[in-house]
């Protein structure tokens, strides 16, 4: 277990459509007011909860989140249907996921200076895959014409970097050369666009990374991946229970206790000091302070959230720049935020320097990697 491995490319893929606030925020008030009026009476016998109306300050205020991307906007804004409208696609079609998997997965091999048969493996790791099996990763690895093997794994909000601590110890182990992580986050079909305290909050996006050996790395924007480190803790603040079982417990898949649902406040609360531990813990193991640190590039949920971990850092406000947010225009894109904000915002490092990029969510679950430039 010698090999120096290294992070040596990252891919984003932008889906075609936005979602501002004020749009979301207008159908969900139409849904909401043709809901009070239909069900006036039971209303006013006290009967049924009248729904309350969203508001595009309060969700700028409270989570940073101006706009979102949608993979298919269509349906969404729709106060009939409140849902993407996806057409369903044969078996012998490239799945949705598959396909904007294969956007990231291509933009990252291009950073990376690789080729299909340079990767052995492949990982879809994401919040939720869009069938159990075969795997997103295999369609994706047949499309890619890649040998080897391939997964899908999830870890919600973990998922990119539970996939990339995968991705280290193969290429550690010797059991592959190069591995190829993919997060296709497709999350629009699990929002609830009908709950006024979650509608706003998530948006679709895919990324993807290249981990191989420093011995085979030819990138100029590669980073050593010098440690990783990762926890969970059973939680049932942030749940979705859509699953196979569903029908077999008389449930219906589209209802809403089968959406994604959280209580927010105790997510907030109980997880920025777990990540700001963890992510102490975690440097201090290489002798480091976070002066050591250029940059830290955060999972993106909530902005205060963001700032709140920084803070406790620190010890102080973030300078712009030194904690990157993204959640203004791509929202919370599960698992890939932190992918989007190293991405992005991964310039500007000499040889030597360290960032380090963490995930935090659903599980509870969080997952950093300490990064040094090469
Ligand atoms: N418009 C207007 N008012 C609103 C709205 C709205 N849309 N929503 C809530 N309010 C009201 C509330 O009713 C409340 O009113 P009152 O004070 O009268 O009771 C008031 O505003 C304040 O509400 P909150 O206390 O809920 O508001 P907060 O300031 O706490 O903000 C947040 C709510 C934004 C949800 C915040 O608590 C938060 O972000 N918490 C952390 C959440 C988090 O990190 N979640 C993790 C997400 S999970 C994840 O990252 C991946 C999971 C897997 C992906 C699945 C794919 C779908």
């Amino acid at each position: 277990m010698t090999q120096q491995v290294v992070l040596s490319g990252t891919g984003l893929w932008n889906p075609p459509h936005t979602i501002t606030n004020e749009e979301l925020v207008a159908a969900y008030n139409a849904w909401a007011e043709k809901y009070n009026h239909t069900h006036a009476d039971a209303i006013a016998a006290g009967e049924v909860e009248a729904k309350p109306f969203s508001s595009a300050e309060f969700i700028e205020k409270a989570s940073g989140i101006k706009s979102r991307y949608a993979y298919i906007k269509d349906g969404i804004l729709d106060v009939d249907r409140m849902r993407p409208r996806i057409p369903a696609r044969a078996d012998d079609a490239l799945s949705d996921q598959a396909e904007i998997a294969l956007h990231a997965a291509k933009a990252a091999l291009k950073a990376a200076n690789k080729q299909p048969e340079d990767i052995d493996a492949i990982i879809v790791s994401c919040a939720i895959t869009q069938r159990s099996f075969p795997a997103i990763a295999i369609e994706v690895q047949e499309a890619l014409g890649v040998k080897g093997f391939a997964f899908d794994m999830l870890v919600a909000c973990s998922a990119a970097t539970f996939g990339l601590h995968r991705a280290y110890e193969m290429v550690k182990a010797g059991t592959a050369r190069a591995v190829l992580v993919i997060n296709p986050e497709l999350t629009s079909p699990l929002v609830n666009y009908t709950d006024r305290d979650s509608h706003f909050i998530f948006g679709d996006v895919a990324t993807a990374a290249v981990i191989e050996s420093a011995e085979t790395c030819n990138s100029a924007e590669a980073f050593d991946i010098v440690s990783t480190k990762a926890v969970t803790q059973f939680s049932n603040n942030i749940r979705a229970n859509f699953g196979y079982v569903n029908t077999s417990n008389d449930q219906d898949p589209a209802s809403a206790d089968m959406l994604f649902y959280q209580y927010g406040r105790k997510v907030f609360k109980e997880v920025c000091p777990m990540a700001a531990e963890h992510i102490l813990e975690h440097i201090a193991r290489h002798d480091l302070t976070p002066v050591d640190v250029k940059r830290w590039w955060l999972h993106q949920a909530n902005i205060n959230m963001n700032v709140l971990i920084s803070k406790k850092i620190l010890g102080r406000d973030p300078e712009p720049g030194e904690a990157p947010i993204v959640l203004d225009t791509y929202a919370n894109t599960a698992s890939a935020g932190s992918l989007i904000a190293f991405h992005l915002y991964k310039d500007g490092f000499n040889a030597g320097e360290y960032g380090l990029l963490c995930s935090f969510g659903a599980g509870y679950s969080i997952g950093s990697l300490v990064l040094q430039k090469r």
